[in-house]
């Protein structure tokens, strides 16, 4: 899947990217600033996630809409230390909610290593925008908690897809499986296959349109059947 990370400048969006990758990423950046993007993959469970990591610095705002185009998922990272950035973690919010409307989201209060770092419930009276967004008290430094905030929304990402990933793993294989979900989920042909190659590009699955027929990757076929499966570790 694609997951974006965003979030005001010097939240630690990098710090994060290069936690949840083991270092397996890239950083465009500029004087320590990122200035086009960070890029790294990490395999969670098999399941393959795209991460991509946004300049906060305002003016990029056009490399930060192309970034988020077509994201299944959302880290918003906010410091938990600098009230100062909270401000800007608003206008970050309003124009990622705008990008990518409807798509879930996880917030990520980074830097709770930090002994004058704000508790969630402190953060959620500064940012109001917080109210419904599960938000995790993290650390990219340490890595506390990153783990379970990534398969939470990894979980919430395969919920709000699940008539479409469940009808993936029924008809994985199967000879006329492009037609059957076609049917059963009641769409045009195009649409179906809009669907298989939006998650061939994700890495779940495999097509051979040409036969009329998918496979989904073996480790991940449990995971689309049982979303759960990603928070049971
Ligand atoms: N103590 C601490 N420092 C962090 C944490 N995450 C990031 N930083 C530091 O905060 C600064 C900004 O981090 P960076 O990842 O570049 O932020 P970005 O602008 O959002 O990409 C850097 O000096 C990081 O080392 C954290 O969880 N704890
Ligand atoms: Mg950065």
């Amino acid at each position: 899947m694609k997951v974006v990370v965003t979030g005001p400048y010097g939240a630690g969006k990098s710090a994060m990217i290069h936690h949840i990758t083991g270092g397996a990423c890239i950083n465009i950046e500029r004087r320590g600033t990122t200035i086009a993007m960070d890029h790294g993959l990490a395999n969670v469970d098999d399941m393959s996630v795209f991460l991509f990591g946004t300049p906060g610095l305002l003016r990029f705002r056009t490399m930060r809409k192309i970034l988020s185009s077509g994201a299944d998922g959302i880290i918003f990272v906010v410091d938990s230390v600098d009230p100062e950035s909270d401000a800007r973690a608003k206008l970050f919010f309003r124009e990622i909610a705008f990008f990518l409307p409807g798509v879930p989201c996880v917030v990520a209060a980074n830097k709770q290593d930090l002994t004058e770092s704000r508790p969630v419930d402190q953060l959620r009276k500064s940012l109001r925008f917080l109210a419904g967004l599960p938000v995790f008290p993290v650390s990219a430094k340490t890595g506390e908690n990153v783990d379970s905030m990534l398969r939470t929304l990894m979980y919430l990402v395969m919920m709000q897809w699940s008539t479409v990933l469940g009808k993936f793993a029924e008809y994985s294989g199967a000879k006329d499986g492009l037609k059957r979900l076609t049917k059963d989920l009641n769409l045009e042909r195009d649409q179906a296959v809009g669907y298989l190659r939006r998650f061939e590009l994700r890495k779940m699955l495999e097509v051979q349109v040409g036969d009329e027929q998918f496979t989904v990757k073996k480790e991940v076929r449990p995971l689309l059947e049982n979303p759960v499966l990603i928070m049971r570790r």
